[in-house]
């Protein structure tokens, strides 16, 4: 008779793999696996679970980008990217709105009238002016982490 079995390793169980909760059913006379045979052929267990351990250390760390479909892989790396795209149109649009006489730099006035007089707003913007000279240049403003 052919030996045709399913095997199911509980891949979660441990790392090593626990052959005590693995499954083995007999296709040929077991159709709807029912019957777990594991414990009546512990070498069969033993035999497949080297195999899939195998297996699984053959995996990739990471799976492959090119079989992976364009519309997950941006899916995927989109919330790696996506924050710090977004911060600096929004600084860049912050910069024109509070910048009201588009001279491209904004004074502590200017800084202080576009945040609706916050807290702190004096030490806020000389941490940001990097070179101290009492204006904030868009590049000092968009940027505030600096080079
Ligand atoms: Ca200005
Ligand atoms: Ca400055």
């Amino acid at each position: 008779m052919t030996r045709i079995f399913t095997f199911l390793l509980p891949w979660f169980a441990s790392a090593a793999g626990d052959a005590k909760r693995s499954e083995l059913h007999r296709i040929p006379a077991d159709r709807a696996e029912s019957a777990d045979v594991a414990k009546d052929h512990p070498e069969i267990v033993a035999q497949l679970t080297m195999l899939a351990l195998d297996w699984k250390a053959a995996l990739p760390p990471k799976p492959d980008p090119a079989c992976i479909s364009a519309a997950d892989r941006a899916q995927i790396s989109a919330p790696k990217t996506q924050p710090a795209k977004k911060a600096t149109p929004d600084r860049a649009k912050a910069f024109e709105r509070m910048d009201t006489n588009k001279d491209g730099v904004l004074t502590l006035d200017e800084y202080k009238i576009g945040f609706k007089n916050q807290p702190n707003l004096e030490t806020r913007f000389k941490n940001v002016d990097k070179n101290r000279d009492g204006k904030l240049t868009r590049e000092e403003f968009v940027n505030p982490g600096g080079k």
